[in-house]
């Protein structure tokens, strides 16, 4: 068994969920932050067995979109990290950030 991590932003979450669950996978969905542009978004657990790990990721990939966004990105000031730049900066974020794992055990106890 495979562990799937999907990082992926909030605007596609409900439509990846929905689609995951019609096809027969189980989701556990999570409220989570990047760390760069300090801004929400969702983080999916899903354990699969290893022969639909590539089925998995076509959906993923099929509905997540990469997008433009405009961040104030944080700076580091005279070695104090934490504070933000003025002037906002464009980047790519997503369509999902995917991180597949061993699973040493999987029980329902
Ligand atoms: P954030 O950390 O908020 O990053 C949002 C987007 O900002 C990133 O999109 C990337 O385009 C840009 N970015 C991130 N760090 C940067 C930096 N040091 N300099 C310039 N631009 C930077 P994505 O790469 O698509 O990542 C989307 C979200 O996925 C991230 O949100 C984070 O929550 C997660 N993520 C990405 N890579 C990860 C990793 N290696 N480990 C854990 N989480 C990761």
């Amino acid at each position: 068994m495979k562990l799937i991590i999907a990082i992926v932003q909030d605007e596609d979450a409900t439509r990846l969920v929905g689609k995951l669950m019609d096809d027969g996978f189980s989701v556990t969905k999570l409220a989570t932050t990047g760390g760069f542009l300090r801004a929400g978004n969702t983080t999916l657990l899903i354990g699969v067995d290893e022969a639909r790990v590539e089925d998995c990721m076509g959906i993923i990939e099929k509905i997540c979109k990469s997008r433009k966004q405009m961040a104030t990105a944080p700076t580091s000031v005279a070695g104090v990290s934490g504070s933000y730049s003025p002037y906002p900066i464009e980047v790519m974020v997503g369509g999902a950030t995917v991180f597949v794992l061993n699973v040493d055990q999987f029980r329902k106890l």
